[in-house]
Parts: structure tokens; C-alpha cells; sequence
């Protein structure tokens, strides 16, 4: 078996190392333009070139959870394109969203502004039930999220394509439901995948329904949100701010306003990092699962996207 591997951005030794380990026999190499043909990719944004030129490829293993780099390509049609499904990065997830929940509902910036002032304050202590918590996206992120939120307890919603039937979690579904899902949120949490249904989504017109002291937590992709109407937004004084780690662009250009924005706090897309051996275990045992014809999990359906 030939596997290639073609991760804009990553080290490939380790990857390299850790792929023959897991799968002994397999010839695995990183790809060059002109290489032979492989029966498998380990990819993340990986250039047109080399789907045109790997055209017998079985499965495509995309080294992240999100495909929309991959869905903007021309891919070989017969080959299966399978994300990580977690692989470790729901509890990073769990962790970064909950921080910014909870550093927002304590006020911990201000609290922290005080003190660097030399300042002993109090601040009157924020009811959680006018904090509902609203997650876009009830997947293997997003579940976990929402999960872990019920735990602090927030009042907690979710919005999925499918209604789903979680503990301590109000669902709502499909674009039906989708205004009733704004207005009855003040966090909103984003961890849809990006397709063209889900792209801007997060935009005036959108934002505005949520209620009024909004926060908006973006961990999934940058082109969901509006830049410009969230900062309008903001300045409204409708939202009060927001924790972003994904961008339009990354890394986010130097004269983006966000670096700088008042309430608005960023991270470099950071929020879940793939961790290696255990995506690299997972991708062995997707590689098998599919040789040897059973299911796999985080198989990508193309029609939805994701
Ligand atoms: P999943 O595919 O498991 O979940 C996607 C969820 O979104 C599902 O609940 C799905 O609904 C819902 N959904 C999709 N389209 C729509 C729509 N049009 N309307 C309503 N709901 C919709 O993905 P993951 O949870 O694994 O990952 C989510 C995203 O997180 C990734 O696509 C990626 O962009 C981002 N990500 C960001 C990282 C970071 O470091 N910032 C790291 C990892 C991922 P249903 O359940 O009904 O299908
Ligand atoms: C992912 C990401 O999609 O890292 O996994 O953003």
C-alpha cells in the first residue's frame, strides 16, 4: 500500500514516522510533484496539483475536522474523503469555550484591568440564567461543548441540520428554527462546518436577533462571521464583545482592526490543535476499516459538504 502525504504547513517527519509505525508494510512518503501514484493522502490544504495528478487515490484523510479547503477542490471522484472525527480536540474545544464563557460571565478582564490599577473591587456578581448559551453546531465538537457548558449551569442550546436529544440541552433545528435559536441566546458559540449554506452566517442581520450584552465565541471557521457587522454591532453597544480564533485570513494581516478592538479578544487559531499520535492512530485504523470494506467514521458526505 502507498500513502502520501501532502500537509501544507506540518512537519512531516513525525507524521511520516508515525504513519509506518501504525502501518507496517506501507510505503509512506511525503509527496513531491511527478510522485507515484498512492492508494492513499494524508492531506490539510493540499494544492489542486496534487489531486490532479493523484487521480487513483481510495481515501483522503484530511488531518483536521473541518473539509471546506478541501470542498473549494477538484477531487477524484471515486475516493472516500474522511476528517478526524475528535481525535482528542473536543475537550481542547470543551476547555477554550468554557474559558471564554466563564471569563466573560466573572468579568475576569475587568477584574484583571483593576488590580493591574492597584485597585480592590467588587462587581455585582452576573445571574446565569440571563446567560443562555446558544452552540451552532451539535457535532463531535460542538456536543462535547454543549455538554460541558450544562456543567457550569448555563442555560444551554444547540442548533443542528437534525434535531438531536441531549441532556440539559435545548435543541433547535434546521433553518425553521433557526431565529427562535438566535433570540433565545446571548453567548453564541460557532462550531459549524463551512459550506455555502454556513457561510456569513454569523452577520447584521443574524447577530442582531440575539439579545442585547451578546458575545459572540467564533472557533470554527473566519468566513462565518461578518467582520465589519460585528465591530458595528459592538460599537451599537447590542453586543458586548467577543472571543475569535479563527479569521478570513490567517495568520489575521497586521492593520486588521480586530488586533486592537476593545472587547474583542483573539487567539491564533488555536482553539483545538490536531494532536498527532492520536490522529495518526486514528488514521491507521480508518486506512484499514476501508481496505478491509467496513465503516468508517467521519466519512465526509459530499452533497452536504461536511
Ligand atoms: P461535525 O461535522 O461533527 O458537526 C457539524 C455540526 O454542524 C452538525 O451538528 C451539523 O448538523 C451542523 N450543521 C452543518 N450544517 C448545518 C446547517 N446548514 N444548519 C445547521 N446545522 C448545521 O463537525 P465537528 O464538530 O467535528 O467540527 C465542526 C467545525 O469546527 C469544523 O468543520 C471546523 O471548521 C471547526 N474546527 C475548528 C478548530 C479550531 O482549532 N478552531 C479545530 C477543529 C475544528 P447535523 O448534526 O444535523 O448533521
Ligand atoms: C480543523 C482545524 O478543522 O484545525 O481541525 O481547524
Amino acid at each position: 500500500m502507498r500513502i502520501t502525504f501532502c500537509c501544507i504547513g506540518t512537519k512531516p517527519e513525525p507524521w511520516l514516522a508515525g504513519l509506518r509505525t501504525a502501518l507496517p508494510g506501507a510505503e509512506v512518503e511525503v509527496w513531491q510533484a511527478g510522485a507515484a501514484a498512492a492508494d492513499h493522502a494524508v492531506v490539510w490544504t493540499p494544492p489542486q496539483q496534487f489531486f490532479d495528478e493523484q487521480t487513483g487515490l481510495r481515501g483522503i484523510f484530511n488531518i483536521g475536522a473541518g473539509v471546506d479547503a478541501l470542498m473549494k477542490l477538484k477531487l477524484p471522484s471515486q475516493a472516500m474523503v474522511v476528517r478526524l472525527d475528535d481525535a482528542g480536540m473536543s475537550v481542547q474545544m470543551a476547555e477554550y469555550v468554557c474559558h471564554a464563557v466563564i471569563r466573560h460571565f466573572r468579568e475576569l478582564d475587568a477584574y484583571e484591568a483593576d488590580v493591574r490599577a492597584g485597585r480592590w473591587s467588587y462587581r455585582k456578581p452576573s445571574e446565569r440564567a440571563e446567560f443562555p448559551v446558544g452552540v451552532m453546531g451539535l457535532g463531535v465538537l460542538g456536543a462535547r461543548v454543549a455538554q460541558t457548558l450544562t456543567q457550569f449551569e448555563f442555560p444551554v442550546m444547540g442548533w443542528s441540520r437534525s434535531l438531536k436529544v441531549m441532556d440539559g440541552v435545548r435543541s433547535f433545528a434546521g433553518d425553521a428554527q433557526f431565529r427562535d435559536f438566535l433570540q433565545a441566546s446571548r453567548v453564541l458559540v460557532n462550531l459549524l462546518p463551512l459550506t455555502p449554506q454556513t457561510e456569513n452566517i454569523m452577520r447584521l442581520e443574524t447577530l442582531s436577533l440575539l439579545q442585547r450584552g451578546g458575545y459572540i465565541i467564533n472557533v470554527a471557521r473566519g468566513a462565518h462571521l461578518v467582520d465589519a457587522d460585528l465591530v458595528a454591532l459592538i460599537d451599537s453597544g447590542h453586543l458586548a464583545g467577543a472571543m475569535l480564533d479563527v479569521f478570513r485570513s490567517e495568520p489575521l494581516p497586521v492593520e486588521h482592526p480586530f488586533w486592537q478592538y476593545p472587547n474583542i479578544t483573539i487567539t491564533p487559531h488555536t482553539s483545538a490543535r490536531t494532536m498527532r499520535d492520536l490522529s495518526i492512530a486514528q488514521i491507521a485504523q480508518k486506512i484499514r476499516s476501508l481496505d478491509a470494506g467496513k465503516p468508517v467514521a467521519g466519512m465526509v458526505d459530499m452533497q452536504r459538504a461536511y
